[in-house]
């Protein structure tokens, strides 16, 4: 069944489960049984390993480090649907995708411990983007992206991540013109998580996000994006449509952003605590895992070892990121420039001594 309908045919989200974890829609998704317990267990992983993420900055392990949860559907959803060669423009909030995709943890923290801009893993082996702090930067080099591969003849598709917040900066509005314009094999992906971080969606922007999409010629759509089987489905619909040659979507996953911003700020300051207690009732895992053990496609023997690899994984990334070394200064000045300056030379000779 298509899950993108036409811009503009409504705002209630495309869903497949209800909160409760009860089916309101195809459940039939075309995913094996396998893929629905990896994709079980990831989420699982996912939440315990952000959490031990928060742990290890209060421990001073990290420097800063913005959280996910509440966003775990959205985001391995959508990466679930990803071809192996599609390539993926984060922004700082994906690690949960970055998981899936193969992007190694311990590496991808290097950038929150403070040890690398971008965290050391590679974008090109791993098709995930370096993690972009700048709102909506990325986008333009999302469309950029795409370009190259559209005028290549590859069938690769790009997915573009951003939140709400993103979507007020010039740089979402140019990437979205041009994906129009260029019929781009194009996924623009927003977690609308209701915050960006002070300031309500409601007061960052008037109308819905989705329906942008109609004014820049392409189809938009709103999803819940605290249902994994509709994340995934609507997703993979946008990237197959991409893949025909048919251009971009864009894809407004409707979710929240339980913690703060980040370690950095505190939500308590400017949000009411009921909001988020009423959000914690529409939480993705226990939607989800209501769903798998009412289904059979997951047992208590199967969520109790989803909780074990859960905590494993965990330890193990706590592990490695603190005994990672600080790597070599003069990494800091490779790859920055193709041809260096002379100024970069002499900031480089200084810097080594
Ligand atoms: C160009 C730019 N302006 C301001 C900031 C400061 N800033 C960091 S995150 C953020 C809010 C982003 O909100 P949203 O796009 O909804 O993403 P979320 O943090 O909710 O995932 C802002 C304003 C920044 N990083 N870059
Ligand atoms: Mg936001």
């Amino acid at each position: 069944m298509s899950h993108v309908p036409e811009a503009g045919s409504g705002t209630e989200p495309v869903r497949i489960l209800a909160p409760d974890g009860n089916p309101v829609g195809d459940v039939d998704v075309g995913l094996s049984a396998d893929d629905l317990r990896a994709i079980l267990r990831w989420m699982i992983v996912a939440r315990r390993l952000d959490r031990e993420c928060i742990a290890l900055q209060r421990q001073g392990e990290l420097a800063v480090y913005p959280g996910f949860e509440g966003q775990e559907a959205a985001q391995i959803g959508s990466a679930w649907a990803l071809g192996r060669e599609d390539f993926v423009w984060p922004t700082f909030r994906e690690l949960a995708s970055a998981l899936v995709r193969g992007v190694d943890a311990v590496r991808y923290l290097q950038y929150h411990r403070g040890t690398w801009h971008g965290g050391p893993y590679d974008p090109r082996a791993t098709r995930f983007g370096p993690i972009c702090i700048p709102i909506a930067t990325q986008l333009p080099h999302a469309a950029g992206y795409a370009l190259g591969q559209k005028l290549d003849g590859s069938d690769v598709v790009t997915l573009a991540y951003f939140g709400d917040g993103s979507t007020s900066e010039g740089d979402f509005h140019e990437a979205a013109n041009l994906a129009g314009v260029w019929n781009l094999p194009l996924v623009l992906f927003c977690q609308n998580n209701g915050w960006a971080i002070s300031l309500p969606t409601s007061e960052q922007t008037s109308g819905e996000i989705w329906r942008r999409a109609e004014g820049y010629g392409f189809p938009g759509l709103r999803v819940d994006g605290n249902d994994v089987l509709a994340v995934y489905a609507a997703t993979r619909e946008a990237v197959a449509h991409a893949r025909r040659g048919e251009g971009p979507t864009l894809i407004e996953a409707m979710t929240y952003r339980i913690g703060s911003h980040s370690t950095a700020d505190d939500a308590g300051r400017y949000r009411d605590e009921a909001e988020v207690e009423a959000a914690r009732q529409t939480d993705p895992i226990s939607r989800y895992r209501a769903w798998a053990l009412a289904s059979g496609v997951a047992d208590q023997a199967i969520l109790a070892a989803c909780d074990d690899d859960a905590e494993a994984f965990a330890m193990q990334v706590r592990e490695g990121v603190i005994a990672t070394p600080a790597p070599p200064v003069e990494w800091m000045f490779d790859w920055v420039y193709a041809a260096p300056t002379s100024s970069f030379e002499r900031q480089r000779g200084e810097a080594l001594g």
